[in-house]
């Protein structure tokens, strides 16, 4: 369930229904007027990018939970996909998003499971001209629920060869241990992950932020390195000691990316520091099923500081099945219009997600130059 691109600037008109719906029909102008240079929400759109925040769990959506709960025969407590977004509603912070979380990803409990939600998540992803996707799983979320590793493995890596092969994508995964459980648990993972690492991109931290992150992972993050692995870790927007957490992830797990990372403007040092170093930034300006005033507004202008900053941020999906079916193409149109960006900016997004991605050197270059030919070939 899509929204309208098209957000009129000016809050006043929104109040008007007849005039909001007005200048709704008249997207593309307005957009174009807000602006200034023609960004408008096609160009957005067809703008080649990579994906590096999404979390496949995140992306059930209710049609798609449904779905799962009747093929498993599973008991559920939402037998229809309105019900499922009535109590998606429930998700207002972080803490009470990881319960519905839980809830959604135990739908999944087959390697064709694993492959479907997998496979239709590259399919939206497809839809957004993204090319290449660097996507989060989860594996003590299904360990701890019976599920063999295996069982995950093999799902998402059949997904992942079937999308390249079909769609034309490049795609790897990110294995994500939950901050809220111990270090000995991610390394049981971990090592267990070893058959598979050829097919796994790197390592990665979500999941509730509790006491003892991030230090508690300073020995998984270093048997990682040691295995070849990249690194990346989960700040979450405005959580308690959100400064302090991302310099331990910067100083003590050797992370080379910030998933989120909003919180590296309140600290003009670890704006130094994270420009130095060239770490990513992966903000996810989405939207929850229960509207939180200022939300969107405030990721977004903390992107357009980022970017007027040279810092090296992207927009992202992050939880797309839970948070109202948007992906990175709807939201960076959204952000368009909330911070105003220009079309250097957006272009820099997209540049950005290439930049930061974990590919190699020669299909980085590939994929700057098909970007570069798309802004050649859409004259301002
Ligand atoms: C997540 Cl937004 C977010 N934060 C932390 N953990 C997560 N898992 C899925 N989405
Ligand atoms: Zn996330």
């Amino acid at each position: 369930m899509l929204e309208p691109w098209h957000v009129p600037c000016s809050g006043d008109a929104m109040r008007d229904p007849a005039l909001s719906s007005l200048l709704i029909f008249a997207g593309v102008a307005l957009s174009r007027c807000c602006a200034g240079a023609a960004v408008t929400p096609e160009f957005i759109y067809g703008m080649p990018k990579a994906e590096l925040h999404i979390h496949l769990e995140g992306s059930i959506d209710p049609e798609e939970y449904i779905g799962l709960v009747a093929r498993n025969n599973l008991q559920s407590a939402y037998g229809t996909a309105e019900a499922v977004r009535l109590r998606l509603r429930h998700a207002t912070n972080l803490d009470t998003f990881i319960e519905v979380y839980q809830e959604m990803l135990a739908s999944m409990r087959t390697e064709r499971d694993f492959h479907d939600v997998a496979l239709a998540c590259f399919e939206h992803l497809h839809a957004q001209h993204v090319v290449h996707v660097e996507m989060f799983f989860d594996p003590q979320m299904h360990t701890t629920r019976g599920i063999p590793f295996s069982t995950v493995m093999e799902g998402i890596d059949s997904a992942r060869s079937e999308a390249e092969g079909r769609l034309g994508m490049t795609i790897g995964y990110i294995m994500c241990f939950n901050r809220n459980r111990t270090a000995a648990s991610a390394m049981e993972i971990l090592e267990a992950s070893k058959p598979w690492l050829p097919r796994i991109l790197g390592i990665g931290l979500d999941n509730n932020e509790e006491a003892g992150f991030p230090e508690k992972f300073k020995g998984i993050f270093a048997r990682a390195g040691q295995l070849g692995l990249h690194r990346t870790a989960h700040c979450d927007v405005n959580q308690a000691h959100s400064v302090d957490h991302i310099w331990g992830c910067l100083q003590l797990l050797g992370v080379e990316r910030i998933d989120h990372g909003v919180n590296v403007l309140d600290d003009p040092r670890l704006i130094e520091t994270v420009k130095a170093r060239r770490i990513g930034l992966t903000v996810c300006p989405t939207l929850l099923y229960t509207e939180i005033p200022g939300r969107l507004e405030f990721r977004a202008k903390a992107i357009k500081r980022m970017l007027d900053l040279g810092l090296l941020v992207t927009v992202n999906s992050d939880d797309p099945g839970i948070m109202r079916g948007l992906y990175v193409s709807d939201l960076m149109a959204k952000v368009q219009v909330a911070a105003q960006l220009s079309r250097d900016d957006v272009v820099a997004l997209a540049r950005n997600s290439f930049l930061i991605s974990w590919i190699p050197d020669s299909e980085r270059k590939l994929d700057l130059r098909m970007l570069d030919d798309y802004v050649a070939s859409h004259p301002q």
